[in-house]
């Protein structure tokens, strides 16, 4: 008898990810309660070394999973695989550069979420032989917020993972309010916007008119 898995499903609609340096003073805290009284149903905590120490990030991720777990929402750790265990995240989202996946995997085990970045045609396949259970797949526009990324990798390497990818996925990079549209009409179901949710003055209302644009077509 093989027992059911307990790995969360990796949700539709608006993925929200923490950027303090971008969220108009407001801590990362103020911005993931924001999101989640938007309706929002899974966040990444996401900073980067110097700027926060290890000591800072497993506090602020032990509120967060307070949070999250009080309101139903999936939780992902960005970068650092102890940090989502030292938490109890649902799982953890890694780049190219980082741990390979089947490591993360021997960490993490099978009942955690494991997110891999991917750019190109290549990373997709190598991402699903790996056992990633989600792809990020961007930067889709131009975007200033994550440092060191690739040229945009524009509509079609979207167009290549909606036709070929057996595994969910998340679109990021450059993504508003005003061209949401275009990814969702192509096929994303889970999108990821940084600065136009942490700098937007009103967090909530964004999420919530972002969630409806995002499932408009799922729920038509
Ligand atoms: N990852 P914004 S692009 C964190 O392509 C991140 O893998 C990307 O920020 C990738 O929504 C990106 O403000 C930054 O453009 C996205």
């Amino acid at each position: 008898m093989t027992l059911p898995s307990a790995k969360p499903a990796f949700p539709t609609g608006i993925y929200g990810i923490t950027a303090e340096k971008f969220s108009a003073g407001r801590t990362n805290i103020e911005v993931v309660r924001t999101m989640i009284a938007g309706g929002i149903r899974l966040i990444q905590y996401r900073e980067k070394r110097p700027a926060k120490s290890f000591a800072e990030m497993l506090t602020e991720c032990r509120t967060i999973r307070t949070l999250t777990r009080e309101a139903g929402v999936l939780f992902i750790v960005n970068d650092y695989p102890d940090l989502a265990l030292l938490v109890d995240a649902d799982g953890v989202h890694v780049g190219q550069d980082d741990f390979p996946v089947p490591e993360v995997r021997r960490l993490l085990g099978p009942d955690k979420l494991i997110g891999l970045s991917t750019h190109e045609p290549a990373q997709a396949a190598a991402a699903v032989a790996a056992g990633a259970d989600y792809l990020g797949v961007g930067p889709i526009f131009s975007t200033q917020t994550k440092e060191d990324v690739c040229a945009p990798v524009g509509l079609e390497y979207l167009d290549h993972v909606v036709r070929t990818c057996p595994l969910p996925f998340v679109v990021i990079g450059g993504i508003k309010e005003h061209n949401i549209g275009e990814v969702v009409a192509r096929g994303a179901t889970t999108v990821s916007l940084i600065t136009e949710i942490v700098a937007a003055a009103d967090i909530a209302a964004t999420v919530r008119r972002l969630q409806a644009a995002c499932l408009a077509p799922i729920n038509a």
